[in-house]
């Protein structure tokens, strides 16, 4: 099948990589030796020391992997490190105080720089301000904040005090907000009174007081005021403000708390095949080498930098490529609290032109809709300051890859397709730009010392060409450690499918389906669980099904992911009603206010679709893959394992796609 970018994905992947990096984009790379790939394979895992060597360390580990509770893996066993140490004290010390750390470009067209330096005192005062107010090392705090400075100052305040953090992405519900907070126990949460949404004020505070209400604990919340008269707003017992916490401990300092570099940094929670978000733990040691290494190897950047992640914070690529991997290196990274067509579609390549950014990372969904405006956004400005694109989030086709480089990358700078998830925790599959060739359409091969492998249903390696599914051998420094407080989950999510505990032999699995091509660069197809990647986000089917199941009248419902014109994934729910057939305005609006409050406007519908049933196999399963053709306006397979086939052909009449 030829998608709607042109990418035939059924074609054998045996063609080649087809662009070789500049010659200029060599001689300067941080990593050029083509060896490297070898070395690697030689020395595992020792090689990961290089990673390791990115990082200040308070006392030396003892060794490199420890692998006898398997796959409980530990990295750089005992040694003792902070993050926020590393990503501010340390540049500090070597003189770098006034460099740049954060360069902000708020949504109304206001801009922060925060040197090195300031953000050394902003942390430090905050951190002495949680501290005060009750947080102590290993309590997790919740942060609920749009894309503000105060947000990675919070990150790092905690960091610094040894408190794990649970970033909750700001456009996510009140529901959403409890569902985590319950989850992780947690009695601390940072949030903002708002912030602009188009030049709107948008209230944030209430869905953090809907959230409150919800929990059995008491929780402590400081609130950051992003909208001064905006919105005013009061604050209640226990609620402080962050400007006047600020005031109060300005000037104080605190010492960074010695953490075990298998200490859990910071929680992330993720998309799951089941209702039930799963709290990702990275530990501070494994997690913070494996971004800097890569930030340093596959990013190649500098501390001269200035680099750009144009990324939320709030998802797990902004916590690695905004936060902890360039900060950790000393260079200055580029935060963005808008969207890119506000005011205008030439909002970034103006950011970019102001700032003379060097690096520039996005995701596919970013990109398409660049290629949709045209590129007279992008020519009316300087972008000859960048060396380097990058692309993260899910397959991105050979046209808009082809258009990036061109229009973006002015036909010259190396593009990386970075293939990684919020449980690797950095990426771990990409060319590396200053060695190998790319092939627009593949992310290229593993990195060096990631052992990933596409294998059949028996875990044995495919054939070049073949679909399977995409599998890593060894363990890595910057992996998951555990689900919070759910080991068991943990291994069977990820682990239980293609290991063989008896022979202790273990293999991760990554829940997405890959080919290998003749020259072991691997493409990424997609998801084989119930997850849908919409705009880089990902949503369980399962989660927005709940919601609308939620509703009064409801009586069934499945969800899909379906291409649109535009190669984006927007979702299509099918729903059946209690009183059969029934296509109903006011249960459609009940089902769209209901998803928006349980999880966020991101998990929107494009189309819901009323359905006498939903179709089904004999044995009372949905048949999903069926409705996802049929959103996809693609042929069906065989219908003859249906218990109600009929159905299918009046779903298509439904939506239009019955040719
Ligand atoms: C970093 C991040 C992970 C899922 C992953 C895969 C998809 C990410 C991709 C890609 C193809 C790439 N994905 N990068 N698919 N090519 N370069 O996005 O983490 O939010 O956990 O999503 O995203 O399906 O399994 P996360």
């Amino acid at each position: 099948m030829v998608d709607r970018n042109g990418w035939d994905r059924d074609a054998s992947e045996s063609t080649g990589p087809t662009y070789t990096p500049p010659e200029s984009f060599v001689e300067q790379a941080n990593v050029a030796d083509p060896g490297i790939h070898d070395e690697f394979g030689a020395e595992w895992p020792d090689c990961w020391e290089r990673a390791a060597a990115l990082l200040s360390w308070e006392e030396a580990y003892d060794t490199v992997l420890e692998d006898e509770d398997a796959p409980f893996y530990r990295w750089f066993a005992n040694g003792r490190l902070n993050a926020s140490y590393n990503c501010l004290d340390r540049h500090l010390e070597s003189g770098r105080k006034n460099h740049a750390a954060i360069r902000w470009e708020g949504k109304q067209g206001e801009r922060r720089t925060y040197t090195y330096r300031d953000l050394y005192v902003e942390v430090n005062e905050f951190a002495a301000a949680l501290r005060e107010r009750g947080v102590e090392e290993d309590d997790v705090v919740t942060i609920y904040l749009p894309m503000i400075p105060e947000l990675p100052i919070a990150m790092l305040a905690c960091a610094r005090i040894g408190a794990p953090h649970s970033v909750v992405f700001a456009g996510l519900s009140a529901d959403a907000l409890a569902t985590r907070m319950d989850a992780a126990d947690s009695e601390y949460l940072v949030t903002c009174d708002g912030y602009y949404r188009r030049g709107d004020a948008f209230n944030q505070k209430s869905k953090a007081d809907n959230a409150r209400i919800d929990l059995e604990q008491d929780v402590r919340t400081v609130v950051v005021d992003r909208l001064g008269d905006d919105l005013p707003h009061v604050l209640g017992e226990n609620e402080w403000d962050y400007h006047a916490l600020r005031e109060e401990f300005a000037g104080e300092t605190v010492e960074p708390v010695s953490r075990d570099a298998e200490d859990m940094l910071f929680l992330m929670y993720t998309s799951g095949t089941t209702g039930e978000p799963k709290g990702v733990v990275h530990s501070t040691g494994g997690y913070l080498a494996h971004v800097a290494w890569t930030s340093h190897a596959v990013l190649d950047v500098k501390p001269a930098d200035t680099y750009w992640c144009a990324a939320d914070i709030g998802w797990i690529t902004g916590h690695s490529y905004i936060v902890y991997g360039p900060l950790a290196l000393g260079t200055t990274t580029v935060m963005y609290e808008g969207t890119p067509d506000y005011p205008d579609r030439d909002r970034l390549w103006e950011i970019v032109d102001r700032n003379a950014v060097d690096v520039f990372y996005t995701a596919p969904t970013a990109i398409r809709a660049f290629m949709k405006w045209g590129s007279d956004y992008p020519a009316r400005h300087d972008l000859s300051s960048l060396r380097l694109l990058g692309t993260v989030g899910e397959p991105i086709s050979p046209r808009p890859w082809k258009w990036y480089r061109e229009h973006i990358g002015g036909g010259e700078c190396p593009v990386v397709d970075t293939w990684w998830q919020t449980e690797t925790g950095a990426v771990t599959i990409s060319t590396l730009p200053g060695i190998d060739d790319m092939k627009p359409g593949s992310a290229g091969p593993p990195l060096p010392g990631i052992d990933a492998r596409i294998v059949d249903e028996a875990g044995e390696d495919v054939d070049a060409g073949e679909t399977g599914y995409l599998t890593i051998g060894r363990p890595w420094p910057g992996m998951a450690r555990t689900l919070y407080d759910n080991d068991e989950r943990f291994v069977a999510e990820y682990w239980q499918r293609f290991s063989d505990p008896a022979e202790d032999d273990w293999r991760y699995f990554s829940g997405d389906t890959a080919r290998i091509d003749d020259h072991g660069y691997i493409t990424v197809l997609g998801r084989v669980d119930d997850v849908i990647t919409v705009s880089g986000h990902r949503l369980g089917t399962m989660e927005v099904e709940h919601a609308i199941a939620d509703v009064d009248g409801v009586a069934e419902a499945a969800v899909v992911g379906r291409s649109s014109e535009t190669g984006d994934t927007e979702i299509y729910a099918y729903v059946s009603t209690e009183r059969g057939y029934e296509s109903d305005a006011a249960i459609r609006q009940a089902i769209l206010d209901n998803i928006e409050s349980a999880i966020g406007p991101i998990a929107r519908p494009a189309a819901v679709i009323f359905t006498p049933e939903l179709p089904k196999t004999r044995s009372g399963k949905i048949m999903r893959r069926l409705l996802e053709d049929v959103a996809n306006g693609e042929e069906l397979g065989d219908t003859s394992a249906l218990r109600n086939p009929e159905i299918v052909g009046e779903i298509q009449a439904e939506i239009g796609t019955d040719g």
